[in-house]
């Protein structure tokens, strides 16, 4: 049973510059201090932790348009698509600790480059497919699909600190999972490029098995091929993950959440991982942090193999009286 053997490689990135709330930084060493290097290797995973990336504060980073902070959000990203083409090079499946979802950006566009025909299951309340002429708030962290896409690109505006980035997927090779807040905008680029999606709407109708039965078959309808899932924790109903930026409410359960995670494991073809928005100074009290953490990292065990059924190892032998 090779279900455990899996090689993990964890690169945080304390970056909140996506969005304008203090504290996501924190995301990174919050949860690793919960544990999460232990706990994989408990589980049977083989770890590295790359540490966290440093980011070098830009002087003068004015808006361009309403678009707020390119050239620190453009940098970061670039510093991160380098580490995380690192670590696929290096033969791990990448874990992204954020940080806010603009640093999907770089964690997409770093493992596209080490690997070819990637599709993306992006599980968040939001779409983050804002252009940054389309953005109600300015916020790259509403923004990052919009990069990403080839069928966009003539819509993107040139912008300091973005020159780097060439889009790497197709509108049918991502799938989104737990929508309930979109902006008008948003949803007409969805409804226009036929974007594959499953709001909270399909996931009472279907059910959350049926959502991923069909999310595999979407994904995996020419052949089968690596899988980035960028995992917004405020995908999450907020009485479970109620630390997060933008909190909405009505979505996934904790146990739909670990489902999507559980299901995408068995594919065998996770190659990346991004968890962000954790954000423990959105937390009113310790119990709103710590279960917002807790989520955060039972998401990430059962991406790498942990099964609620429980296991055992295979030379266990029962205790004679
Ligand atoms: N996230 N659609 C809003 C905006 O500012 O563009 C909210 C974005 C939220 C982004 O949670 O990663
Ligand atoms: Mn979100
Ligand atoms: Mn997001
Ligand atoms: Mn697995």
């Amino acid at each position: 049973h090779k279900r455990n053997h899996h090689s993990v490689g964890i690169i945080g990135a304390p970056f909140s510059k996506g969005q304008p709330r203090d504290g996501v930084e924190k995301g990174p060493d919050l949860i690793r201090s919960d544990g999460l290097v232990e706990k994989l290797k408990g589980q049977g995973c083989s770890v590295r932790d790359y540490g966290n990336l440093d980011f070098e504060s830009v002087p003068n980073d004015e808006p361009v348009g309403k678009v707020k902070r390119p050239r620190a959000v453009g940098r970061a990203n670039e510093k991160l698509a380098g580490a995380v083409h690192a670590i696929k090079k290096d033969g791990h499946t990448c874990v992204l600790l954020g940080g806010d979802h603009s640093l999907a950006i770089g964690s997409i566009l770093g493992h596209a480059a080490a690997q070819k025909d990637l599709c993306v299951v992006w599980v968040d309340a939001h779409a983050d497919i804002n252009t940054p002429l389309t953005s109600p708030t300015g916020n790259i962290h509403g923004q990052p699909v919009s990069y990403l896409l080839r069928e966009l690109q003539s819509k993107i505006p040139v912008m300091p600190g973005f020159a780097w980035i060439k889009p790497c997927i197709s509108a049918q090779d991502i799938v989104y999972i737990g929508l309930r807040d979109v902006d008008p905008e948003e949803h007409y680029i969805l409804k226009y490029l036929g974007i594959k999606t499953f709001s909270m709407t399909e996931v009472d109708h279907l059910g959350i098995a049926k959502v991923m039965e069909e999310t595999c078959d979407h994904i995996f309808s020419k052949v089968k091929r690596p899988i980035h899932l960028s995992y917004d924790i405020d995908a999450l109903d907020p009485s479970v993950s109620p630390a997060t930026g933008t909190p909405v409410v009505g979505g996934l359960t904790y146990r739909e959440g670990i489902y999507i995670a559980e299901k995408i494991c068995q594919t065998g073809l996770l190659s990346a991982v991004d968890m962000v928005e954790v954000n423990p100074k959105r937390g009113r009290t310790e119990d709103e942090i710590s279960s917002t953490v807790k989520a955060a990292i039972d998401v990430l065990l059962a991406c790498f193999g942990r099964v609620r059924e429980g296991n055992h190892s295979l030379d266990y032998r029962m205790p004679q009286p």
